[in-house]
């Protein structure tokens, strides 16, 4: 009786843990890394999988095990001690081996990710320097300017998140740094994070499979209004209507003297 008031117990502390941890594992969510929608994203996800599944395929095989000696050979009364084993050379070798091929088979895809990922963004990419405030993002476009050479700046508010423009299917190139603390550059569905360091700039490119609207936020505290230091990735579907945006901004920021 006793033992079942401690096991309910434990199940109404571990239960309510189990739900809302699930309740985190919805596939529609706007910030979730299980639905990339971009090459780089992808690939963060595959080597988690070639992480993950392996060790998860481990954990069961040695809780079955562990399990089935715990109920086969536990003490019961009038049984004798059964025989006693020191070492196994065959069952040692193995369990060394084993490890090491598969350590060894998965090391191999995933470094050559690792270094795929962290590559030079290609010359013809589109270039966006990504800069922290404290709480704010700014996005400039080195490479699209108005006719006083300012480059085109996007620039959020607390309550509105800022906007970045870019074209389904080309590489993006991000210069990331901060004008203050550190915050990390954080798109769930496509990448990252990276973080953003005052005097430094940290590069990382992304590719965007699908014309939508991507939110993203700093993942790193950066002090009282971090939280609302969001952003919105908008991946136009055509360059041409990319460029479209980008010379209406232009004209709007041209005119507001900027
Ligand atoms: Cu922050």
């Amino acid at each position: 009786m006793r033992i079942g008031k401690k096991v309910a117990f434990y199940l109404a502390i571990l239960l309510p843990i189990l739900v809302l941890g699930m309740a985190g594992c919805g596939v529609e969510a706007p910030q979730n890394t299980f639905s990339p929608a971009g090459e780089v994203a992808e690939k963060q996800r595959t080597i988690f999988y070639m992480a993950m599944w392996p060790a998860v395929a481990i954990l069961i095989g040695v809780w079955v095990v562990l399990v089935v000696a715990l109920i086969r050979y536990r003490r019961r009364p009038g049984r004798p001690l059964p025989k006693q084993v020191h070492g196994n050379p065959v069952v040692e070798v193995m369990w060394t081996l084993a490890p090491l091929a598969l350590l060894l088979g998965l090391a191999v895809p995933m470094v050559s990710t690792i270094f795929h990922l962290g590559r030079n963004p290609k010359p013809e990419a589109l270039r966006v320097r990504v800069i922290g405030h404290q709480w704010v993002w700014e996005f400039q476009y080195p490479t699209i300017v108005d006719e006083n050479g300012k480059p085109l700046t996007i620039l959020g508010t607390p309550d509105r998140p800022p906007e970045l423009h870019v074209p389904v299917g080309r590489e993006i190139a991000l210069e990331i740094t901060s004008a203050d603390v550190i915050h990390s550059f954080w798109v769930p569905r496509l990448g990252g994070k990276m973080d953003a360091i005052p005097g430094k700039f940290n590069h990382m490119w992304l590719v965007i499979n699908e014309p939508g609207v991507y939110p993203g936020q700093c993942a790193e505290f950066c002090g009282l209004l971090h939280a609302d230091m969001r952003l919105l990735v908008v991946a136009h579907d055509s360059e041409e209507d990319f460029q479209r945006w980008a010379q209406e901004m232009l004209a709007r920021q041209s005119k507001g003297g900027g």
